[in-house]
């Protein structure tokens, strides 16, 4: 489809979805050989297993009180995501959260609350979290809200609910902004892709907020303009093994260790790769590779899922993998819901 069409809407959501449902079973795993991540995704298309369902985390989770928020308030509305945060977490608290932000999931609950962006404040000793919480559940910003400029201010103030570290919100920021820019297209030309990425970047992580959290972590001065330069470097490199990707790149639990990773698996296999299976087409080969890395496998899979579905579209999502993962159906439609939603306010300007 054309830029911002609704076949990308879809594939986006949808994709970020399947992500996660396929990337929970290697969660946390070190070493996850290709053969078993083939394995694992050839049992959804054994139609003997009828009822196959992978169910969605938190990653998920999160995603749809964001998308069904700034549905329903037609934008975004601090309060009301935090209230739904907050609910999400008490009615299905097993849907495997970090460790830290339960408790700002719980303090969120509280009606006396008066700032809502105060128990993230107060996470690991005052300095906010930089897990990749905020970043898992960027997609729907750049579903919801055609211009750049509000794509970056909403996917940080919706990341800040948890996540005040800019190590973590900045992570969203760069989800979100992925997201955007495969929507229009700009996957077709991948170095342009990457650049304006960096040129983006330069720009977030020259805040001085940035700049103080990254001297405090003794992080590169724009830690994400870092990474994706390793990005750009290894996008432009015929081989790469596993091994050189997570140690270049990483695959953990922070933002920084994580969105990078997933724009490198989706540029990775924009061409077919010979260790993975001819017949699949690029989604499928982006969430297998982002399996195989280990580590984080179910966010990896999310953000990578969400970049790669904005690009190639609904079409290219296999239908019995959709089948197999819970919430896909759902995605679907609510996908529908923000294309109506980014192109009403288009008109609105
Ligand atoms: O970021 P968050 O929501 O976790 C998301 C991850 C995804 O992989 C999901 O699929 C789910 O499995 O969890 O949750 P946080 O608790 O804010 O951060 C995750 C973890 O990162 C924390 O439990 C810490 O181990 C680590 N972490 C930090 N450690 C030290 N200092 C995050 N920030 C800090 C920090 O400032
Ligand atoms: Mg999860
Ligand atoms: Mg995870």
């Amino acid at each position: 489809g054309g830029p911002a069409s609704l076949s990308r809407f879809r594939g986006a959501l949808v994709a970020a979805v399947l992500g996660d449902c396929v990337g929970g079973e290697f969660e946390g795993a070190e070493e996850v050989p290709m053969e078993s991540v083939l394995q694992h995704l050839s049992g959804l298309e054994d139609e003997t297993k009828g009822n196959c369902i992978l169910e969605y985390s938190d990653d998920t989770a999160m995603t749809r009180c964001v998308v069904q928020s700034l549905l329903n308030r037609s934008g975004f509305d601090e309060q009301d995501l935090a209230r739904r945060f907050a609910k999400e977490y008490s009615a299905s608290p097993g849907r495997g959260y970090g460790s830290g932000v339960i408790q700002v999931l719980k303090k969120l609950a509280s009606p006396q609350l008066a700032d809502v962006f105060q128990p993230a404040r107060d996470q690991f000793n005052g300095r906010g979290s930089f897990g990749n919480g905020g970043a898992m559940r960027a997609v729907p910003f750049a579903l919801a809200f055609p211009d750049l400029v509000e794509v970056k201010r909403f996917a940080r103030l919706g990341a800040m609910l948890t996540h005040s570290c800019s190590l973590g919100y900045n992570g969203a920021v760069l989800q979100a902004l992925a997201v955007h820019l495969s929507l229009q297209g700009a996957l077709n030309v991948p170095r342009q892709f990457i650049s304006k990425l960096i040129s983006e970047m330069e720009e977030v992580e020259g805040e001085e907020e940035a700049l103080r959290d990254a001297r405090i972590l003794k992080e590169a001065e724009k830690p994400f303009c870092e990474r994706l330069h390793k990005v750009r470097d290894l996008m432009d490199r015929s081989k790469v093994s596993i091994e050189e990707v997570i140690s270049e790149l990483g695959n953990g639990i922070a933002a920084l260790h994580s969105v990078p990773t997933a724009i490198f698996c989706v540029l990775h296999c924009l061409q077919p790769r010979d260790y993975l299976p001819e017949k699949y087409g690029g989604l499928e080969r982006t969430i297998a590779y982002s399996l195989a890395l280990g580590g984080d496998t179910d966010t990896i899979a999310c953000m990578a899922g969400a970049i790669a579905g904005a690009h190639y579209g609904i079409e290219a999502v296999p239908q019995s993998w959709m089948r197999c993962c819970e919430g896909a159906e759902d995605a679907d439609v609510n996908a529908e819901r923000l294309h109506s939603l980014y192109h009403q306010t288009t008109q609105g300007d």
